[in-house]
């Protein structure tokens, strides 16, 4: 088996389900040797609980990034999601540039918003920052509200597919290789993923289960990359985590004290069977 070693840059929130505490645990399941570089430890996600800590690991980036040039280590992809500070992202594309092997792939999910609005940390120098590595992704994996924010679009929750289709083109204009934009939906009962590679439109729609649940972003990414590594197109990989996410969100559904997360372990056995 061809076997692939990722690094992935995301915090960890321990308790909540999301970034590196979902990214490892999924990654290493689809059979991918997963390095991590923390950006932040958080006591908590900070969608819906009060009061998290959050430590900021950047000062701690480049000491790490030195001691891997000085070891030779390299890697086959980088994947990006939420980052702790403006000066990360700097950093993040002096790793990007230092330790990702030739031939090697960018994953760039932007993680700073959502419905509309920014994350709490996050403002708008943080996504005139976040331009820098996301305008130079192989693959760009925003939701919707990030994709606006990035582009300057308007933030629409009742669009067709021009609107879907122009904040495509201003993102691969903008310098993105590929893009999959998530969160698609064109109907109440549906939602769905657009691949747009080389000028070209691909959608896949699958059944809309619950309205932003929280976490599934993370679970997608990771997913996605995971299949991306075991060798699958862009859109078998983004079809691949679509159905993986929505089994997670099924498994999910109902238990109302699991408000913070989906419990994505119960359905990793589906997504090993999907690879
Ligand atoms: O799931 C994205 C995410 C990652 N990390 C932290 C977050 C969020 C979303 O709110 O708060 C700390």
């Amino acid at each position: 088996m061809d076997y692939k070693r990722i690094l992935t840059v995301q915090d960890i929130s321990c308790v909540g389900q999301c970034s590196l505490t979902v990214a490892l645990p999924i990654l290493s399941a689809c059979g991918v040797e997963t390095a991590v570089l923390p950006s932040a430890v958080l006591s908590t996600h900070t969608a819906g609980f009060s009061g998290f800590t959050f430590r900021d690991l950047t000062d701690d980036m480049p000491a790490i990034a030195q001691h891997w040039c000085k070891e030779g280590i390299k890697f086959d992809a980088v994947y990006t999601g939420y980052l702790g500070s403006i000066k990360q992202v700097d950093y993040v594309k002096d790793i990007i540039d230092t330790c990702l092997k030739e031939g090697g792939v960018t994953v760039i999910d932007p993680a700073m918003a959502d419905n509309g609005v920014l994350y709490s940390i996050f403002d708008m120098d943080y996504v005139e920052a976040m331009k820098k590595i996301c305008f130079c992704a192989d693959i760009l994996l925003p939701n919707i509200t990030e994709a606006c924010f990035l582009t300057g679009m308007p933030y629409k929750t009742e669009y067709d597919k021009e609107y879907i289709l122009d904040i495509c083109k201003s993102l691969t204009d903008s310098g993105a290789k590929k893009v999959v934009l998530t969160g698609v939906s064109y109907t109440d009962i549906t939602t769905g993923v657009v691949v747009y590679e080389d000028g070209e439109y691909a959608y896949y729609e699958h059944r809309k289960i619950a309205n932003g649940c929280h976490g599934t972003g993370d679970v997608y990414a990771s997913a996605f990359v995971g299949a991306l590594l075991r060798g699958r197109s862009a859109f078998d990989s983004a079809k691949i985590a679509a159905d993986y996410t929505v089994k997670c969100i099924e498994n999910t559904q109902g238990d109302e004290s699991h408000w913070y997360g989906v419990k994505f372990e119960t359905a990793i056995s589906d997504l090993i069977n999907m690879l």
